[in-house]
């Protein structure tokens, strides 16, 4: 069942019945169209139309179109809601998004609950609206509305939608207030397919073209979108639905809108591993030890989750530090109106302070965050080991170190996992879960429990130097200074990258997290780095340099009085030093080389994570790389764009990057598996 109806005398009921969120799939536009077929058999007065459960209904069902289109055509639909001499009223309780706001607004009338929002993210999926859309809103809310929530995707609250006109009134019991309309007054509404559309506006359509590009570079959907718009200004309603629909079309299958689809799954998808039924611990009390930038991120990402937290520290001075960072993110999230004094009391009041172990014996889950060395986190455990109940979960958030010589600490290494957030830890929403060799399933379904109460993004890591995220970032990185001391500069890497879709290339966000911390990293490799393997010295030279970022006023760029980047010839020259030692000739790159080597180098270090089974999917790699690491979510994660390339073209390109360093390039055997049978990277798994 997915559309019900009932009446009462004269008036009908439609409700969507489609769980979880009503999306608007065949069975359901069938429904509809039916309804609209019974209401005018009927000779109803009006039609209430409703969605059951916590959504109006969530938009087109995404999961139909990488399928040849099924009649009725959601645009159908609406066109007989609004030239139905039955008129509708929308009673919107829950999200109303993409086609389930084009229901709204093929509607007479829009009635919703202060709870809810109604907006067309389509563009987020990489399409346009599909379904009149893209006409209906201009004439309800003006051009220059419409192109915003359009262009944007971001949905409005009932207050802003009211303000927009999109909607006549926001009450508590929408239902009940569409049942009380008058019925000369709904009589009067003009259809919203016949309202005149506004007058083109060549500033306004420009401006949106300039804000589209500037938050969503190299996207495609939101500037057809504009066009879309905008032709639709000019011709009459029931024609300017044709262009939309075929842009529509078009651009579904494309490959932003895959990539983007299947981010959006991944994204849902990321969930507990079936195979772990334990129960997790109980998570209304969480002990952190460290109240750093990461500790205090972390303990703020789980006040805003509603838990209670205790602050551990080494002394009175670190109680008082870790204190007043969590109050200076509180301040921010207040600042930005995240949050309101109401709630920053409540977050204070639910945390503690202290030096005492003890004041956290009953938190069934520690989260250390301490200081990135083996010694300091040995001993944390012991004292957590012997503080804290003996189920408890004792989780480390280390980037680095090795988890299983940590759980080899405690008594029950069973309890130990590591729960490696991102900085800033209640921003960032990727988690990696990372199991050592004697991980119980208990301290991992606690992991996901977690992540499920911080909406984080959970992805489950193996142990190896840098679980998955790190050890891509590192490779990448390694990439980027053999090209600069190879040839380019830093500037010129991060352009190539910028283009290529990040929002900062690796040498400016390496300035903003600090080049000692993969110098200490490098520091720590040193006795088992590869002797074969070429070392790049120049992130040496800079540290040695004291150039260590922003926070040094100067590192790949200068910094001067603290303000945006300037590129600096002393680095340049480092590298012509470097390469004049090291007797090598430079080359000149192009950005489509330095790109290519770039991202064929994560690749094919990722392919060897999957292989080893660090990464227990391709689709996990992706989560990492987009929701963990800038990686451009419209391309969908490292491993569906290496899919866009091919395996086949892949290690055909690395064959000849073999030549110049067989070390550096040799080429991951998951990569000449899928190369040579043909099987896409995004379903291949461990060698077997
Ligand atoms: N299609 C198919 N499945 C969907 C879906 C959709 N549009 N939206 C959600 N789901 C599934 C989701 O995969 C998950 O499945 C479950 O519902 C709960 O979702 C013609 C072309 C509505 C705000 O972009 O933003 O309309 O994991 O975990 O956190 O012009 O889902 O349970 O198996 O996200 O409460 C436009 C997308 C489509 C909205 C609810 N609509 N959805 O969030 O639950 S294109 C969107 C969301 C379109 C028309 C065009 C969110 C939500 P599972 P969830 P949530």
């Amino acid at each position: 069942m997915s559309v019900t109806t009932r009446s009462e005398a004269d008036v009908g009921y439609v409700e969507i019945d489609n769980p979880p969120v009503n999306a608007i799939g065949q069975s359901v536009r069938q429904g509809l169209l039916d309804a609209v077929r019974w209401a005018e058999k009927e000779k109803l007065t009006r039609v209430i139309l409703s969605g059951k459960g916590r959504a109006f209904a969530a938009g087109a069902d995404a999961r139909e179109f990488d399928l040849p289109p099924q009649e009725p055509h959601l645009p159908d639909v609406m066109n007989a809601i609004d030239e139905s001499f039955v008129p509708w009223i929308a009673a919107i309780d829950g999200v109303a998004l993409g086609g389930g706001a084009e229901i709204a607004m093929a509607c007479r009338m829009r009635i919703m609950s202060p709870r809810s929002q109604i907006g067309m993210p389509e563009v987020t999926l990489g399409v346009i609206p599909g379904a009149g859309g893209t006409q209906r809103l201009p004439r309800l809310v003006g051009l220059e509305k419409a192109l915003e929530m359009i262009s944007l995707g971001k949905p409005l609250g009932a207050k802003a939608a009211l303000a927009a006109k999109l909607v006549h009134a926001v009450e508590e019991d929408p239902l009940e207030e569409a049942y009380m309309v008058n019925t000369e007054e709904l009589g009067c509404i003009v259809p919203t397919w016949e309202l005149p559309a506004p007058q083109p506006d060549a500033a306004v359509i420009d401006t949106a073209r300039k804000t589209a590009a500037r938050k969503t570079p190299n996207q495609i959907a939101p500037q057809r979108a504009i066009d879309v718009v905008e032709a639709g200004l000019s011709v009459p309603f029931h024609e300017a639905l044709k262009a939309e629909r075929a842009t529509f079309l078009e651009l579904r299958k494309g490959d932003q809108a895959r990539a983007l689809r299947h981010i959006f799954f991944a994204e849902r998808g990321a969930k507990a591993p079936e195979s772990i039924t334990a129960e997790p611990v109980a998570l209304d009390h969480v002990a952190v030890v460290g109240g750093g930038t990461m500790g205090a991120g972390i303990a703020y990402a789980l006040l805003n989750a509603g838990m209670r937290v205790t602050l551990l520290e080494t002394d009175e001075d670190g109680v008082a530090r870790a204190t007043a960072n969590v109050e200076k993110v509180i301040a921010a999230s207040l600042k930005r109106k995240l949050i309101d004094e109401a709630g920053a009391e409540d977050r204070r009041e639910r945390l503690a302070a202290a030096t005492d172990y003890a004041q956290a014996s009953d938190a069934m889950l520690a989260i250390e965050a301490a200081f990135e060395s083996m010694e300091v986190k040995k001993d944390v455990f012991t004292k957590l080991d012997a503080a804290l109940p003996k189920g408890a979960i004792l989780a480390t958030n280390t980037s680095y170190l090795d988890i299983n010589e940590i759980a080899a600490t405690v008594p029950d290494p069973s309890r130990v996992v590591g729960l490696h957030f991102f900085a800033p830890a209640h921003i960032m929403k990727l988690l990696e879960i990372v199991r050592g060799d004697r991980t119980g399933d208990v301290a991992l379904a606690t992991g996901f429990a977690l992540a499920k109460k911080l909406r984080k993004v959970p992805v489950l890591a193996r142990v190896c130097d840098g679980f998955i995220g790190n050890r891509i970032l590192a490779r990448y990185r390694e990439a980027a200074d053999t090209v600069f001391m190879d040839g380019s500069t830093p500037w010129e890497v991060d352009a190539a990258m910028e283009e290529f879709g990040y929002a900062m290339g690796p040498y400016e966000a390496q300035d903003l997290s600090g080049l000692d911390i993969a110098h200490a990293n490098r520091r720590r490799q040193d006795a088992t780095r590869d002797p074969n393997r070429r070392y790049i010295p120049i992130a040496d030279r800079m540290v040695e340099l004291g150039k260590l970022g922003k926070k040094t006023g100067a590192g790949w760029y200068r910094y001067p009085g603290g303000g945006g980047k300037v590129e600096d010839p002393i680095v340049a020259d480092l590298a012509i030093e470097e390469s004049h030692l090291a007797k090598r000739d430079r080359t000149d790159y192009s950005a489509e080389e330095i790109r290519e080597r770039l991202v064929l180098a994560m690749i094919n270090e990722a392919a060897d994570i999957l292989d080893e089974g660090i990464a227990q999917t391709a689709r996990d790699i992706d989560l990492v790389t987009v929701f963990g690491y800038g990686f451009p979510r419209w391309r969908g994660g490292l491993m569906h764009h290496a899919d866009t390339i091919g395996a086949k073209a892949i290690v055909a390109r690395l064959e000849e990057l073999r030549k110049e360093d067989p070390v550096a390039w040799k080429i991951s055997p998951l990569l000449e598996r899928c190369a040579a049978s043909g099987q896409p990277i995004a379903e291949a798994g461990p060698a077997t």
